[in-house]
């Protein structure tokens, strides 16, 4: 199994990469339930390179690794999960080639694209971006409405993604979230493993807010 509660995402072009390692680390001790390498500008080898030393770090937290965008990747340093994008594998596709016990996330910003990837067979969906995000993505900015939409639509866990921080999550109280999706708020924090702690806290409160 898998938990959602503080989805920590991370941003290796921000550091070196002891410093990126380190600060990776201090997220999962500071309690992320699962991590997502998220890579956009390295050669396919560096990124499994990159992969197995955080898968290194992550197994010895028990937290599972998610792989952005690449199955071969997930597939070639033992991580547990991929997240496909709308333009990356389809879910169908990536559940064929990976057989049932691997987690698939999905990004969804609509309530049909939300049921036709949890009927493709995906595991959780990142829905977003809530605020504007100073991490370098392509996205729109998602309701909180459809949010929520989302999260009854579908019986997967759905995740809020997107500008998020420890200051501005009360817009999600009473929105059935699983969890929420962060990079900068941990990544940049200036102690990465006390912002993960609060962060979590502040997540579970959501959570039971919204039961
Ligand atoms: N998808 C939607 S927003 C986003 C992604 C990958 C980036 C979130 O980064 P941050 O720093 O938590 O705003
Ligand atoms: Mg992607």
């Amino acid at each position: 199994m898998f938990d959602t509660t503080l989805y920590f995402i991370t941003d290796s072009t921000l550091y070196e990469e002891a410093e990126f390692l380190y600060r990776v680390e201090e997220g999962l001790k500071g309690g992320a339930t699962l991590l997502q390498l998220r890579e956009k500008n390295r050669s396919t080898r560096e990124y499994i390179d990159l992969a197995r030393k955080v898968h290194e770090i992550s197994s010895r937290y028990n937290v599972p690794l998610i792989i952005d965008d690449r199955v071969d990747v997930m597939l070639a340093s033992g991580a547990e999960g991929v997240h496909l994008g709308r333009s990356d594998m389809k879910i169908s596709d990536a559940r064929k080639i990976l057989g049932k016990d691997v987690i698939i996330g999905a990004t969804t910003k609509t309530v049909p694209q939300a049921v036709e990837a949890y009927e493709q067979g995906a595991d959780y969906l990142g829905v977003g971006a809530i605020y504007p995000t100073t991490t370098k993505v392509v996205t729109v900015i998602t309701k909180v409405e459809t949010l929520d939409a989302i999260c009854r639509a579908v019986p997967i866990p759905a995740n809020a993604i997107g500008g998020l921080n420890k200051d501005n999550l009360s817009v999600l109280e009473g929105v059935p979230i699983a969890g929420i999706c962060v990079v900068s708020a941990i990544m940049k924090a200036d102690d990465p493993k006390k912002e993960a702690s609060i962060l979590l806290t502040r997540s579970k409160e959501l959570k039971k807010l919204a039961r």
